[in-house]
């Protein structure tokens, strides 16, 4: 399924008299307020966030799987549907690979068909948390930190292979997390998992093209109970600096213990020049599979207030990568997307209107009342309108939920891919 241009003006033509009302008033409430209205919506049209080719299906727990029927059983189809979401919202401008899952056969008709959604492949992930059929090593006992050589060997080769892969679709940097650590004390050796851990992301990265960039993802916990190799920030952050200037730290919202300071985070990797990528979600225990916003969204925003203090401030840090990485439970994966994508702009245009010259005054002054105030000032501003206009002037739709019900597309899509098709992915 297609949506067309006619589609989505019929689709805004309903909503346009409102939107406007609504714009308009913001828009002179904001103006009156010294802010820029026109360049935080041009922020807002350029601001895109990868989806990962493992959420468009549904999700599942390690007790079960409920399928959502009319899911992607192919690359292809995968392709498809994130250029739905694109065409809706305009801000899903990118889809990041999962490796061996969505390996391509015809690489020159995967790009036509990227291109023909306005699609760009983002960073590409390597898989060396499970066992793949007539697999010569096993990952039972890790991968780039296992003591045994082969296994190590293997995990190596298999980013190596991620990487020509990425390569050929325009992709520019590799995403490494690793499952690798321990679930009882005792049963292995913290300073030798890490110690090879380090020398294989080495070999990975030597391998890297010159213009690409090596992503190091942590996680505390999960699926080892007891260690992590690359538990935190800081382990990250270090193997990075060891592996060189292309090596970053990437920052997951949900792989983080409870009410851990993740704005602080993003503001020391910032001002070090060493955070490469952003993966979104939500959680309200331990997990990393909500609706980005669902739970805590002022978390959010003062994130992006870090964000976009950073991208301001410090020329030293790349533009980072962004992506949404969560898992769809109970509701159409597409629909959460939307969700997703519509809280991530929220946050970002919130940050946008924190006046920061104000704000160092503030701390400056040491008012710290007045600091708060400006934060919440900016978070409390319902800025829908922004993002509405933002999507209208790229030519998307100013409701995408009510675009995407009112069109049927999942109706269409089981009618296509029927009713039983299964996704790869989580
Ligand atoms: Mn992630």
């Amino acid at each position: 399924m297609r949506i067309n241009k006619d589609q989505i003006e019929e689709q805004n033509k309903e909503n346009l008299s409102s939107h406007r009302d609504r714009f308009n008033f913001l828009g002179d409430t904001l103006s009156k307020d010294d802010k820029d209205v026109n360049t935080i919506i041009q922020k807002l049209e350029k601001f895109q966030v990868a989806i990962p080719s493992w959420a468009l299906g549904a999700g599942g727990t390690r007790f079960g799987r409920f399928g959502f029927q009319g899911e992607p059983s192919t690359l292809e189809q995968k392709i498809d549907d994130v250029g739905l979401l694109h065409k809706l919202t305009q801000t899903a401008g990118a889809i990041s690979l999962h490796i061996p899952w969505d390996v391509p056969k015809d690489y020159a008709a995967i790009k036509e068909l990227a291109n023909s959604h306005d699609i760009v492949f983002d960073a590409v992930n390597s898989n060396t948390f499970q066992d793949q059929k007539d697999a010569a090593e096993s990952y039972k006992y890790g991968s780039l930190s296992n003591t045994s050589k082969g296994s190590r060997e293997q995990a190596i080769a298999h980013n190596i292979e991620v990487i020509k892969i990425g390569d050929k679709l325009g992709s520019k940097s590799l995403t490494v997390w690793l499952a690798d650590g321990a679930n009882f004390p005792g049963q292995s050796n913290f300073q030798t998992a890490l110690n090879h851990t380090q020398d294989s992301l080495k070999d990975i990265y030597k391998a890297l093209p010159n213009d690409w960039k090596l992503f190091i993802e942590y996680k505390p916990y999960e699926p080892n109970f007891y260690s992590t190799v690359i538990q935190d920030w800081g382990t990250s952050f270090m193997l990075a600096n060891e592996c060189g200037e292309k090596a970053f730290s990437l920052v997951d919202l949900g792989h983080h213990l409870p009410n851990t300071n993740i704005e602080q985070i993003v503001s020391t990797l910032m001002l070090k020049g060493k955070l490469g990528g952003f993966h979104f979600n939500d959680s309200k225990y331990g997990d990393d599979d909500l609706t980005v916003g669902s739970v805590k969204p002022y978390a959010l925003f003062l994130i992006f207030n870090a964000l976009v203090y950073g991208m301001e401030n410090n020329p030293q840090n790349p533009y980072p990568a962004w992506m949404i990485d969560a898992s769809h439970n109970v509701k159409d994966p597409l629909e959460d997307l939307i969700q997703s994508l519509e809280a991530i702009q929220e946050a970002y245009a919130k940050a946008l209107l924190v006046d920061q010259k104000l704000l160092t005054e503030a701390q400056l002054n040491h008012d710290v009342v007045r600091c708060q105030e400006i934060l919440q000032d900016a978070y409390r501003t319902d800025v829908r309108p922004l993002l509405e206009k933002a999507r209208l002037n790229s030519g998307g739709v100013i409701s995408p939920i009510n675009a995407y019900r009112s069109l049927t597309v999942r109706k269409e899509l089981i009618k296509e891919r029927g009713a039983n098709s299964v996704a790869t992915g989580l």
